[in-house]
């Protein structure tokens, strides 16, 4: 018998690397798509493609929304899933604050609701709950499973509230419930609005002279990120459910960079060196050898509260899970960049 899984969030990054990875183990998947899930439809078309339409599918698309709990209650009761993976949510931070009470309902009280269907339906299935190293706010790196948490963001605080039911599932229903407390993890798939992405997109342009006299409005430079593929990271969310005992694990490359070195590193690899000139919302990023401006700052991509460092220790993962990650920084971003290119040029 095939497992079944099914990953709430399926239209997302990781819904599509983790779709990929479970049906290259054999899985039968399951993805709950919402009625507005237009924009990105391009991740699940390929699967959909390759995996629905032929005479055995393995791969299926059901309607549903975890702000709806009856849709949740029939999905699960109809697909009989043996892994439940809750990657759905409304996942930027800087969004959270412009919709707090949209975004906790998604965040918060949409994995409370899957949780409940499992208890009152089955408590065999196990449910891994997308944690974020947000949640651990400015305490001080390396942050581990026993840093402090201090979210300071209406994302944060919703992704904390889920941590902790998902816990409390457990201990209370004896269910296997597992927290990935991921730092953060890109891809060519990475939605457009994040840092990294915003910036290969630029660099991709301006490499294929589609800028024209474009320039790349950005916010805070100086924070840090551990950024990772979410290649990688998807492995590790598996690699809990096959665990004896249900735990929380930090995934982590434990490599910080600031995102001013992610804009650096990005434009080396067209072959471009940038030079910074002025301060604050004056500072602008410089072609290094013909001054034609490419960065400039905008306040109004400051956050009303900044996480400025995170830099996971994932020791743990790596001793019991055996997981490390294979890609790293330079790789991640050449990728991203040439997957822009080929895009572009289209
Ligand atoms: P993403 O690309 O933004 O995907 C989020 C997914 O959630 C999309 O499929 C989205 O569907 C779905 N969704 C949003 N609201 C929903 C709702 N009300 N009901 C059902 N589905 C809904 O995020 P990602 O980068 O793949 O991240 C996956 C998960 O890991 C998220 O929970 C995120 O918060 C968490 N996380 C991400 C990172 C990271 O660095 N990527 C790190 C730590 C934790 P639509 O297409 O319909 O919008
Ligand atoms: O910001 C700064 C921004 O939006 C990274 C989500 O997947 O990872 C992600 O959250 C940093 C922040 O990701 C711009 O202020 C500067 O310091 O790419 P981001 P994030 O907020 O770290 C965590 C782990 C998650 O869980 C989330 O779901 O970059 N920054 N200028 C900017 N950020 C954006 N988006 N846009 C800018 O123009």
């Amino acid at each position: 018998m095939k497992k079944k899984a099914l990953i709430f969030g399926i239209t997302g990054q990781d819904g599509y690397y983790l779709s990929k990875f479970l049906l290259a183990k054999n899985y039968e998947v399951h993805g709950v798509k919402r009625k507005a899930s237009t924009v990105y439809s391009y991740r699940t078309d390929e699967l959909y493609e390759k995996f629905f339409l032929k005479s055995k599918p393995t791969f299926f698309l059901h309607y549903g929304d975890v702000t709806d709990s009856i849709s949740i209650l029939n999905l699960i009761k109809k697909i009989k899933p043996d892994e439940i993976y809750n990657l759905a949510a409304q996942s930027h931070v800087q969004v959270s604050f412009e919709m707090p009470d949209y975004s906790s309902n998604v965040d918060a009280l949409g994995t409370l609701r899957i949780l409940e269907v499992i208890k009152n339906l089955n408590r065999t299935i196990k449910f891994y709950q997308a944690s974020s190293s947000e949640m651990f706010g400015n305490i001080k790196p390396p942050q581990n499973e026993k840093s402090t948490f201090t979210p300071n963001s209406p994302y944060s605080i919703s992704k904390l509230y889920s941590y902790w039911i998902t816990r409390a599932y457990r201990d209370a229903y004896q269910m296997f419930t597992t927290n990935g407390i991921l730092f953060n993890h890109e891809s060519p798939l990475r939605g457009e609005t994040f840092v990294t992405k915003k910036i290969t997109q630029f660099v991709a342009k301006e490499k294929l002279n589609k800028n024209s006299s474009q320039v790349l409005s950005l916010g805070n430079l100086d924070s840090k990120r551990d950024w990772g593929h979410a290649k990688d990271y998807v492995r590790a969310m598996w690699l809990m459910m096959q665990q004896n005992k249900p735990d929380d694990f930090v995934i982590a490359t434990g490599t910080s960079h600031t995102v001013r070195k992610f804009v650096e590193l990005s434009f080396n690899f067209i072959g471009i060196k940038i030079s910074w000139k002025g301060k604050g919302i004056n500072e602008v990023g410089l072609n290094n050898k013909t001054g034609k401006k490419l960065i400039k700052i905008d306040k109004r991509l400051f956050r009303p509260n900044e996480v400025h460092y995170l830099k996971g220790d994932a020791s743990k993962a790596k001793k019991i899970l055996k997981w490390k990650p294979s890609i790293n920084i330079n790789k991640l971003i050449e990728e991203m960049i040439n997957f822009d290119l080929v895009k572009f040029k289209k």
